[in-house]
């Protein structure tokens, strides 16, 4: 995630929200049906059970396509492609400068930039349909990408005002100090009041992922250069002087890499002898963790003392051995020490106290062998078996599923090494079989996890990375070609549709593992017969039930450029915006209707309004499962019905009677024609102005699909 220029260390992670709330325009997405081109089926409510509102989905996401660009797009893929050999060759020519970007592969949306509208709106679209409550912004190197995130909320609410659904959003901060960002936020976003209704809230506060010990302003010192262990049965201690009011005090605090220790940490008045203010005790202390003991209201200005007493196990205080706090003297067993303990002075400060009661924290957990240090912590990406976050109340909050992971045995290492977790990793080892990249295997086992242990919040890593700087050392590893949290194809990350390769199949993977998680509604029953006379209007739609619905304001345009300019991405294939179908049968007919927010196009419009059916409602039969099509020929009153062949090949069938008007469309497709005897149940799906290409792909990106992408209706008498 940030391994860009030269910038710091590693990545990061999560979010979460609450909502709740009804869509203006509910579209069920959670009853669509969908198989992908594995034929892996998206289970529905039998199989996973009613929705469950008191369970979160996060998806890491990333803002910064546009803001770190050194040349490119350097496309680690291509450029292996074109020269095997490249990862010993850091001069060869075909890579970008070192810490430049380069990314893992190519999105279905092209080299985009994260404030390309179109982009935005389609993934609002894609993790709502897949039941996504909170998009996680990484924040975590110390960049806010303010232009960028507000972007994404002026889109997001466009879409809630079409009556869409979105996912909302919270933020990943620096794991190690937090500060600068957490204050950015508050002043640039939460403040100011901006699109509350896209914060995602956790306990009834927005969520914020950082670690509340470390924001605010500090005095003290943060110099250290010996670990000074506690003894049994005495204290350590540290005298300071401050000049401004204060509402907490701590010191960094060693166990040497052992659990299960423990201290006691007081605040006296003066020195060692002083009146006792207040204490708090720490169990199973976190490893060089900064811990303090807070004070309410704040103390006033003056001469205090920090002690630790009541050891157990191995702990200790970092410290320093040169006077390196002026008016502060370091104590051990009460008695004056050479040097200065680490030391934190958090200055009471209105807005830094409204600020801590604004948000909800969760303190990140950046690695991903350890698992919590201590309660209200989340992780953002662990190696499986993953661990299990609780809140402070013991339940079982939060864990983290990763698609891939940069690990390297059992440290922290660079997707680009051997042996790291690609996304054919699983069961101990990468899986050689020939295609196993286009299955998930690592992703699925880590999900399984999950869902076995049931947290409140599972976070997903991640949607769309897609670059990561060229570096030459990473954690004490030298290669002469390195890419830390993504690299290519197999060792990368992001869910996000790709063009070539696994293509979506990462994305209606994570739909069934969503659904899984949180449920879904049933798949609406079909009202009982009717005959629709197609010369007699459309009111007579009025009683037939289900409606099924698809997005309001989905064919929007695109017109932006791509990264670095290496493209200007031109789309204008949005034009019949469908809103609603329905279907009603009698003995003899199956009748289909659709609706379109705005008056239809000429009918004579190229790849106008065509209707998909699979008939058998069998993804192995027919084209991507269809069967049939309506519509791709048509004179007067009359459409053409058509049966595939096999692949996008269709032969004449039948001619269907077919009449619109305004926004509206019906049309009567003899049952025999269908081979639709009995009962009927098949899917089916609605596509205005999709390329004749044969790449289901395509309705992600073009036109209209209703429903979206893959997803089908699915009808049962
Ligand atoms: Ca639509
Ligand atoms: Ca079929
Ligand atoms: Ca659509």
């Amino acid at each position: 995630m940030k391994r860009i220029c030269v910038c710091a260390l590693a990545a990061l992670v999560a979010l979460l929200a609450a909502g709740g709330e009804e869509p203006a325009w509910d579209t069920f997405s959670d009853t669509w049906g969908a198989t992908d081109a594995l034929g892996r089926r998206v289970p529905a409510a039998p199989e996973v059970g009613p929705p469950r509102p008191d369970r979160f989905a996060g998806m890491f996401y990333f803002l910064w396509l546009g803001s770190h660009v050194v040349g490119g797009p350097h496309d680690v893929a291509r450029i292996l492609a074109e020269d095997p050999d490249a990862m010993r060759k850091p001069e060869s020519p075909l890579w970008g400068p070192l810490h430049a970007a380069h990314h893992w592969g190519e999105s279905i949306f092209g080299y985009y930039l994260t404030d390309d509208a179109y982009v935005l709106r389609a993934h609002a679209r894609m993790l709502a349909d897949a039941g996504i409550d909170a998009v996680i912004f990484d924040v975590t190197n110390q960049v806010t990408y303010r232009r960028y995130y507000l972007e994404l909320l002026r889109v997001f609410a466009e879409v809630r005002r079409d009556g869409g659904r979105t996912p909302r959003v919270a933020f990943l901060c620096p794991f190690w100090d937090p500060r600068r960002v957490v204050d950015e936020l508050f002043r640039d976003l939460y403040e100011p009041g901006i699109h509350p209704e896209l914060w995602f809230r956790w306990e009834g506060k927005p969520l914020i992922l950082a670690d509340p010990q470390l924001i605010g302003g500090r005095e003290g010192n943060d110099k250290q250069n010996i670990a000074v262990e506690l003894a049994e049965g005495q204290t350590l201690g540290q005298s300071f002087a401050v000049d401004a009011p204060f509402d907490a005090a701590g010191g960094r605090f060693p166990t040497w890499q052992t659990a299960g220790g423990a201290f006691t940490l007081a605040l006296r008045r003066e020195g060692p002898r002083g009146a006792m203010l207040a204490t708090r005790r720490f169990e199973n202390v976190e490893d060089n963790a900064w811990l303090s003991v807070e004070v309410d209201p704040p103390l006033p200005a003056g001469a205090y003392y920090l002690e630790v007493s009541e050891g157990r196990g191995k702990v200790g205080w970092w410290s320093h051995t040169g006077d390196v706090l002026p008016r502060g003297q370091a104590f051990a067993g009460g008695a004056a020490a050479p040097g200065d303990r680490t030391l934190a002075i958090r200055i009471a400060d209105a807005r830094m106290r409204r600020l801590r009661e604004f948000f909800t924290f969760r303190k990140p957990q950046p690695d991903y062998f350890r698992g919590p240090a201590g309660p209200d912590m989340w992780s953002w990406l662990e190696v499986y078996p993953q661990h299990v976050f609780e809140n402070a109340r013991g339940e079982k909050e939060q864990m983290s599923v990763g698609v891939a992971q940069n690990a390297v045995g059992g440290r922290l290492g660079s997707m680009s090494e051997p042996g790291a977790r690609g996304r054919s990793f699983h069961g101990g080892a990468t899986d050689t079989t020939p295609g196993a990249v286009l299955r998930g295997l690592n992703f699925a086992e880590q999900f399984e996890r999950a869902l076995a242990e049931d947290p409140r919040f599972i976070f997903i890593t991640g949607w769309n990375e897609w670059i990561a700087g060229r570096f030459a050392e990473f954690n004490g590893v030298r290669l002469p070609v390195m890419f830390v949290d993504q690299f290519d194809q197999e060792h990368s990350r992001d869910i996000e549709p790709m063009r070539g390769g696994h293509g979506d199949n990462y994305y209606y993977q994570m739909v069934s593992f969503v659904r899984r998680y949180k449920g879904a509604r049933p798949v609406p029953r079909a009202s009982a017969p009717a005959t629709i006379r197609l010369d007699g209007g459309f009111a007579q739609w009025a009683g037939v039930g289900p409606e099924f619905r698809d997005d309001m304001g989905d064919t929007a345009h695109r017109d932006h450029p791509g990264y670095n300019d290496c493209a200007r991405y031109v789309d204008r294939s949005g034009r019949n915006d469908i809103v609603a179908c329905k279907v009603a049968r009698d003995a003899e007919n199956l009748y289909f209707y659709a609706r379109t927010r705005a008056s239809l196009t000429p009918a004579a419009d190229a790849r106008w309004m065509l209707l998909l059916i699979d008939a058998d409602a069998d993804y192995r039969t027919g084209w991507e499962g269809y069967d049939f099509v309506v519509g791709r020929t048509a004179s007067g009153a009359k459409a053409s019905l058509e049966r595939s062949t096999g692949a996008w090949a269709w032969e004449p069938a039948a001619e269907v009677a077919r009449v619109h008007a305004g926004n509206e469309l019906h049309l009567a497709v003899p049952r025999a024609a269908l081979g639709l005897g009995g009962a009927a149940s098949f899917d089916f799906k609605w596509i205005d102005n999709m390329p004749p290409s044969g790449d289901i792909l395509d309705f992600l990106t073009h036109g209209d699909a209703a429903p979206n992408g893959r997803f089908n209706y699915r009808y049962r008498e």
